[in-house]
């Protein structure tokens, strides 16, 4: 981390502004390999967000600007955060507030319900910004799982994916092949450029995509790590602004697999994540 995180000094308690996890979303959770829960954080806590990701990357629009300089600024922000060493990923190695924020028991304790396990730690982050199509820089991304890209030995981890904006159909907002988490585990699609419909397509017989459907701003969607995920392009002229957030049952051991959240910082090979920027977040 490049910066000591004193969290007493920025301890601010979230959670009157963040949401539960009921028995009914478990069970979709188990049934489907993921669960969308509505309103699950305050507007106000998700605008936020938005300045902290806006001061760490430099991008601050909303929306496609007109202006053609607007528009040259807008990619270059953009291509100067993927041109980091981390890119778009960890923001909280270097922001203190950002790691409490992800760190809040509340979503510590949503993940450790939706896996049925007594303590989960933080596993990683990611700024999710989807470009609108037309200003050319925007990239689909093709089905694949997120597990095979973790260095993690189990697949006991759950995405905690976050609307940071209202989303709306065509903005591009996640689809899930329901059930999937129960397939094996099939390789880096999106890091290696391959194909599930090619590669598996026994998959998209066995199971079905959920509809595309909006978010309203704080919607919050988790899926399992195994379970199959993609996302269209942004049709509209807005920004999604939006975020991902992994954690992990506790007992979860380090395989060492290059990950951006993870690299440099030390971790052991098979022991577990027994590391200040890995805590556990709820037991
Ligand atoms: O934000 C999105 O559209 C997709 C996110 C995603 O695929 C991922 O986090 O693995």
């Amino acid at each position: 981390m490049n910066k000591p995180v004193k969290l007493d000094e920025i301890y601010e308690d979230l959670s009157p502004m963040i949401g539960e996890v009921t028995e009914a979303h478990v069970v979709t959770f188990m049934r489907d390999g993921v669960v969308t829960i509505p309103d699950f954080v305050k507007p106000e806590l998700c605008e936020k967000v938005i300045s902290h990701f806006t001061a760490w990357s430099g991008i601050h629009w909303r929306e496609w600007p007109q202006d053609p300089a607007e528009q040259d600024a807008y990619r270059a922000a953009v291509a100067g955060l993927f041109d980091r060493p981390r890119k778009s990923f960890a923001i909280r190695q270097d922001d203190p507030w950002m790691f409490h924020f992800v760190t809040q028991r509340k979503f510590g304790e949503a993940v450790a319900k939706l896996l049925r396990v007594p303590a989960v730690r933080i596993l990683s982050e990611t700024l999710h910004i989807k470009q609108p199509q037309v200003s050319g820089i925007a990239r689909p991304l093709q089905w694949h799982q997120d597990w095979p890209s973790f260095p993690i030995d189990r697949a006991q981890a759950a995405q905690f994916w976050l609307a940071l904006v209202e989303v709306t159909p065509d903005m591009g907002p996640m689809i899930h092949l329901k059930g999937s988490h129960r397939s094996m585990p099939g390789g880096m699609l999106l890091d290696c450029g391959e194909d599930a419909h090619e590669l598996y397509p026994e998959l998209f017989e066995q199971y079905k995509p959920t509809k595309l459907k909006g978010l309203t701003q704080g919607t919050a969607v988790f899926h399992h790590g195994l379970t199959y995920h993609m996302s269209g392009p942004n049709r509209t002229n807005k920004v999604r602004w939006a975020m991902s957030s992994y954690r992990m049952s506790s007992t979860t051991r380090y395989t060492g697999q290059v990950n951006y959240n993870t690299d440099g910082l030390g971790l052991k090979l098979r022991e577990v994540f027994d590391h200040p920027n890995f805590p556990i977040v709820y037991s």
